[in-house]
């Protein structure tokens, strides 16, 4: 079974926001996006990424951007992960810890990649320049990456072209 699920930060040029989530679920210490997975009541993945960032930092975002899409594997028996990725200027609220997630405003000089999953240093560069990206990453049971491919789109068009000739398409 395939997880379908979204991860969204907050970018303010020159700062990021990122939590850490301080529970013992998937992904636990180290620093992310928002997110968590499309539940039947959303009404597309942009309201998944909306309802997830409101659980898990209590703000709104305004008008989350689509910038990528990974599709996360794993050699141990963890399930894949189809993770949809959105960064958004705006937001209503004021960020909120909770005894689930902290959370920090990082200088995009700065961000914390030795605390984050080892395949963000590959398409986090993207989301911050801009640049759209589709791909797929393969785990090894110490989550380690095996081999991961990774495709940037200049503009949204081709992005979107792309990411409708997506479903079921296998890269690695
Ligand atoms: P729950 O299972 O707790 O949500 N996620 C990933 N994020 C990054 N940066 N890299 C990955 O590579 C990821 N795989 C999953 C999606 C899990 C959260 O973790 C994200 C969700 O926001 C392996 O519901």
């Amino acid at each position: 079974m395939t997880r379908i699920e979204t991860v969204a930060t907050v970018y303010r040029h020159p700062r990021i926001l990122l939590g850490k989530k301080i529970n013992n679920k998937f992904g636990a210490g180290k620093y992310n996006g928002f997110g968590g997975g499309i539940e039947d009541d959303d009404e597309d993945i942009f309201a998944t990424a909306i309802r997830e960032t409101e659980e898990e930092a209590g703000i709104t975002l305004i008008n989350p951007d689509r910038m990528g899409r990974i599709l996360f594997r794993f050699q141990s028996d963890e399930q894949d992960h189809d993770v949809h990725f959105f960064r958004a200027r705006k937001y209503l609220g004021t960020p909120r810890e909770t005894d689930e997630m902290i959370f920090r405003w990082f200088n995009i000089n700065n961000i914390p990649y030795d605390q984050m999953w080892p395949s963000d240093r590959y398409w986090f560069p993207l989301l911050l320049e801009g640049t759209r990206f589709l791909g797929e990453v393969l785990f090894g049971s110490d989550q380690q990456v095996i081999e991961h491919i990774l495709k940037g789109y200049e503009d949204r068009e081709s992005f979107e072209d792309a990411l409708r000739n997506y479903e079921n398409a296998i890269l690695i």
